[in-house]
């Protein structure tokens, strides 16, 4: 018990030192004296852990250890999260908080840019690498018709690097749109449809994720994302291919996996009797089955199946989203 004072006391005091230290790891749980550390520092405080480790390029974890002679520090190269218990025991274990973007080489360290050129960079839109603090910007790409569209890089949400083609913030842009509209794109910056060829063109350049993002009419966020988004060419009308979900708004996109688009003067639904119009009777432009589970480019407002639909969160009936945003990345 009197050990365990102690030893509280030396944290105490250290930390009020190296709290600026302190806040780049993670304390895990205490373990056993180890047999398996790649480098041992004896006599030593736990501020004097958290400098090693961080000035060792490659520490990723630590054992601070007290017995009733001496302090000890043990340092391992590898990410060592494994506890045997969350209190007790003679040895605290902390790893270093993995601050860098995600996708880079796995495991990443840096703290306070200590960690090299994979702390300073990041992907964009574009593939390019660019500064980790790049923020989101627009850009223009070319498409096969010669023409530039500009599109908006979501550099922020998830990792960034998202390509966003469909926007709805307000009802300020109508999206009952025909065809030829939908295939081209329209609207403004904070309510847009990228256009079915342009967004084909972007996902065959490889392999590439979708994300959607929904907000409800209380204010609250959800998302659903596909691990694998692929858009046909117009000799199958756009066609959906979508899978892998994973989220908390439920899946109200994988009905429509396999159908190809509609608007209200291309019906490509598969509704049993033909002469219904799924996009009609909807009042959007999707990919309609017999006829949606999801219905994003809806009327805006409408609080039925009409407006912005996604069925498995908030069902049919005074359910449309207050937002949506659908975007696509290049998988890694
Ligand atoms: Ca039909």
């Amino acid at each position: 018990m009197q050990l365990m004072t102690n030893i509280n006391l030396l944290l105490a005091l250290t930390f009020s030192h190296g709290e600026y230290l302190e806040s780049h790891f993670e304390f895990v749980g205490h373990v056993p004296i180890p047999v398996d550390a790649d480098s041992v520092s004896k006599e030593v405080t736990i501020s004097h852990c958290f400098s090693s480790c961080i000035q060792n390029s490659n520490c990723y974890s630590f054992d601070f250890c007290a017995n009733r002679i001496t302090e000890t520090c043990y340092m391992y190269e590898r990410n060592r999260t494994n506890v045997l218990w969350v209190d007790g025991g003679p040895c605290r274990r902390y790893k270093l908080r993995q601050l860098c973007e995600r996708e880079f080489t796995k495991p990443c360290r840096c703290p306070d840019n200590r960690g090299g050129e994979r702390c300073k960079y990041k992907y964009d839109c574009s593939g390019n690498l660019v500064s980790v603090t790049t923020s989101s910007y627009s850009y223009f790409k070319e498409f096969s018709n010669g023409k530039t569209k500009e599109l908006y890089c979501d550099m922020i949400t998830d990792g960034g690097r998202w390509i966003v083609f469909q926007m709805r913030s307000d009802g300020s842009v109508d999206f009952f749109r025909n065809w030829t509209e939908y295939r081209e794109g329209f609207g403004n910056l904070n309510n847009f449809y990228i256009g079915n060829q342009a967004l084909h063109e972007i996902v065959k350049e490889g392999n590439f994720e979708l994300r959607i993002d929904l907000e409800d009419q209380t204010g609250e966020l959800r998302y659903a994302k596909y691990s694998d988004f692929s858009l046909g060419g117009p000799e199958n009308n756009y066609t959906l291919a979508v899978k892998g979900y994973t989220g908390n708004a439920n899946d109200s996109f994988i009905q429509h996996n396999g159908r190809q688009f509609s608007t209200f003067d291309m019906d490509n639904d598969i509704y049993p009797d033909p002469a219904f119009n799924c996009a009609d009777y909807y009042h959007g432009g999707w990919w309609y089955a017999s006829c949606a589970q999801s219905n994003l480019n809806g009327l805006f407002g409408e609080k039925n199946h009409r407006g912005l639909l996604w069925y498995d969160w908030k069902g049919a009936f005074d359910s449309t989203m207050k937002s949506s945003k659908m975007m696509t990345r290049m998988k890694r």
